[in-house]
């Protein structure tokens, strides 16, 4: 399907995601939510893609759920379901994320707010330009949380930061995001890119199928208990160890070389 809202690139096993409504912010329309899915499943399905690199056109990342048709939908008679709506939009695009066994990247190039800030923490790893700025925004319109930023915040920053950040509705600043251990690292904003897609090729470059069990692995762990973590590792590790990769990798270290990795 022909994208309106959403730039699909690929070069060196590495597709890039650029969201591209930046009048908007970037913030999500019923095309822009449908094109992310659209691109995240044809991205689960191709073997050739080996990491993934989120990002906004413009200067912010993603403002969240565009605002205005929200306000026409009001109008509706019998108003608007926002279960409903999460239901066929955000809930779908952090789960394809989460379980996607590949790595993904958000390169946050300014304004992450509300399902923005979801998005980015359903991610990975999160790159922050100097200018990226992140606010959970819901209180902000007397909402509760959603796109998993209930779930997935304060497991990466800590509960009582989780409630900071929302309840005052703060814009915290990338220095501050740092410092929260909500990005990984601050790239001047020229270089957020280019730097960005070079770490992914090099995961790209790695044994994706290994990556995506432990991607596999952490979310099982986020609300395991011991016993059953430690027994869903042992099923991965059986999965691993049938690796073309695994075989790969032990017979390059004895042999004192670098490993060759296909990702299967
Ligand atoms: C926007 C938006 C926006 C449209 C900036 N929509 N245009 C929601 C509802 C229902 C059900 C389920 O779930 C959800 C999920 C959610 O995501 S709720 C949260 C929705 N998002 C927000 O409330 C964020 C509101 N925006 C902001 O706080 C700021 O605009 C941010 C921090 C995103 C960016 O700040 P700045 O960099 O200072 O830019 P700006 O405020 O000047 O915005 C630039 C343009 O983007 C501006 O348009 P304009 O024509 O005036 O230049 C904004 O109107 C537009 N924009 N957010 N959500």
């Amino acid at each position: 399907m022909p994208y309106t809202t959403l730039l699909f690139e690929r070069s060196e096993g590495v597709a890039q995601l650029t969201l591209n409504r930046p009048e908007k912010s970037n913030a999500f329309d019923d095309a822009l939510v449908n094109e992310l899915i659209d691109a995240l499943k044809i991205i689960e399905r191709d073997v050739d893609i080996r990491a993934v690199v989120i990002t906004g056109a413009g200067k912010n990342f993603c403002a969240g759920q565009d605002l205005a048709p929200m306000l026409e939908r009001y109008r509706l008679p019998g108003g608007v379901s926002f279960g409903a709506h999460l239901r066929q939009s955000y809930n779908i695009i952090i789960s394809r994320i989460r379980t996607l066994e590949k790595p993904v990247i958000a390169a946050v190039n300014g304004a992450a707010a509300g399902a923005g800030l979801g998005l980015a923490c359903a991610c990975d790893l999160r790159h922050a330009s100097q200018n990226a700025k992140f606010r959970m925004a819901f209180i902000g319109i007397a909402l509760a949380p959603d796109s998993a930023t209930s779930f997935l915040l304060p497991r990466i920053i800590g509960l009582g930061r989780a409630a900071e950040l929302a309840f005052t509705n703060e814009l915290m600043d990338a220095s501050k995001a740092l410092e929260w251990g909500l990005v990984n690292r601050i790239v001047p904003s020229e270089e957020l890119l280019p730097r960005t897609l070079e770490f992914a090729r090099e995961l790209a470059k790695g044994p994706t199928r290994s990556i995506g069990l432990t991607k596999r692995a952490f979310n099982y762990g986020l609300t395991a208990e011991l016993e059953s973590a430690l027994e869903n590792e042992a099923f991965l590790q059986e999965i691993a160890g049938r690796t073309a990769d695994h075989l790969e990798g032990v017979q390059a270290f004895m042999n004192k070389r670098p490993p060759e990795f296909k990702g299967k």
